[in-house]
């Protein structure tokens, strides 16, 4: 342990913000802060050989790529380098009257090879209306979708979706199909015209279209392209559905970039849960990305993974067998062994801006440890310059801090994303992606 490390580690015990909540409250789950056992999270600016990185120039070429290497052969299994060679798209709808008239929406779908009934996905893009002027092309947010693009917003134009999606009854999925009633079932968690009216376009995709999240995703789609193979059967370092979530806005970045409304160079990529581990693996990877935004991602995501506070990489890796690389369950029960931890993800980011938030009721993603991880990511921002979130400890609930490339917040409220997260990621956007 490093003298830089020690301190935040050793006060979580002194600290103790107990988050109330009942979801870490399971058998074998650690829920309360003062039975945190000590724990050693490595430097990101220590090399594998011991070595220490003293400025940007050898964080670039040495130890940023030794750290991807790491998260990529140890956690997330491997990403396909760029897209495939035969990927195309077509946009298939345009209206410049949506929503009332405040918004254009674009539907595009890109095809990931010369197939039109190959692997593919559905981009939905809302701009504000007119021309950007100032702000020409429009900043950008870009996020994957639960269920189906309609469920962002309740606006009819809207293609359904046909794809397979797991059942809930609240989201009027039946079959594992969306209905009429799934049409704006995820708005508050969109806030799409919201979104608009503060100059921003917001993009969004279904999920399942890249990885279906089940098990038998892995044997189609992006998955069975790649020759990914059986959950069971994979390569112990091959890719499971995060890493192809992460490719995938890669993906959708990758049209955004090529449509002259949008700036490429102001997209910011954001994600709930585990689609906020989806957003911090790809914007760790694809450095296009200008803003990171991780909300309530939790275990393999934001929150360290040492700390042994809510879910635990065994139960993730019991829960979810494909999320992640098989690898990854050599650190089931035994987090002090994993070559890396998530302070690094977010480090990977630097010097972009990136964006972490936790709910108070949300104990089962550990609040406290997402919070650490973006504390512990500033020793690389100060690399660059850049102070991070310049707060020695973690703010109190609604207190929001937008640092220097480095924003946190914790709000009251359950593991969700609604408005009071939206205007903390817009204000910090106006901070850091205006022009
Ligand atoms: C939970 C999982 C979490 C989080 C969450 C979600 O079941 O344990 O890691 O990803 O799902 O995505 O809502």
């Amino acid at each position: 342990m490093t003298s830089v490390l020690r301190p935040l580690a050793v006060t979580c015990l002194a600290i103790c913000s107990v988050v109330a909540g009942f979801s870490a409250d399971r058998p074998g789950i650690n829920s309360d802060e003062k039975a945190v056992r000590p724990y050693t999270l490595p430097d990101p600016l220590v090399r594998n050989d011991g070595t220490r990185v003293r400025d940007v120039a050898e964080w670039r070429t040495q130890r940023r790529p030794e750290l991807l290497e790491l998260f990529a052969r140890e956690v997330y299994g491997r990403t396909p380098a760029g897209r495939p060679e035969k990927m195309h798209w077509a946009v298939t709808s345009v209206d410049r009257a949506a929503l009332g008239g405040k918004a254009v929406r674009k539907e595009i779908t890109i095809w990931f090879t010369e197939k039109k009934d190959g692997p593919k996905i559905h981009l939905l893009v809302y701009q504000p209306a007119g021309a950007a002027g100032a702000h020409a092309p429009w900043p950008a947010f870009l996020g994957l979708n639960y269920y189906g693009n309609p469920c962002v917003n309740p606006d009819p134009g809207i293609t359904p979706s046909t794809a397979w999606m797991r059942p809930t009854a609240e989201f009027k999925i039946v079959n594992n199909r969306a209905t009429e009633g799934t049409r704006g079932a995820h708005a508050s968690r969109w806030n799409v015209e919201t979104v608009i009216a503060r100059g921003y376009a917001t993009a969004t995709m279904y999920y399942g279209d890249l990885c279906e999240d089940r098990n038998e995703g892995l044997n189609r789609d992006v998955a069975a392209l790649f020759g990914t193979g059986a959950v069971e059967d994979r390569k112990p370092d091959a890719w499971g559905a995060i890493g192809i979530w992460a490719w995938g806005l890669s993906r959708a970045l990758d049209y955004l970039a090529s449509d002259p409304e949008i700036d490429g160079k102001r997209v910011a990529v954001h994600g709930h849960s585990r689609l906020g581990k989806a957003a911090l693996w790809a914007g760790a990877q694809d450095e296009r990305f200008a803003y990171v935004i991780s909300n309530n991602s939790g275990c393999g995501g934001a929150a360290l993974s040492m700390r042994n506070f809510g879910e635990d990489v065994a139960t993730i890796n019991r829960s979810f067998p494909f999320w992640f690389s098989r690898n990854f369950r050599a650190y089931n029960g035994r987090e002090a062994a994993l070559p890396v931890d998530q302070h690094e993800l977010i480090a990977l980011i630097a010097p972009r801006p990136v964006h972490v938030a936790s709910a108070e009721d949300d104990s089962w993603a550990d609040p406290r440890g997402e919070f650490l991880a973006a504390k512990h990511a500033e020793p690389v921002y100060a690399l660059y310059g850049k102070k991070g979130l310049g707060v020695a400890e973690q703010p109190p609930v609604n207190q929001p801090v937008l640092g220097d490339a480095i924003a946190y917040h914790l709000r009251t409220g359950k593991h969700d994303i609604n408005a009071y997260d939206w205007a903390r990621y817009l204000d910090f956007a106006d901070k850091v992606l205006r022009k």
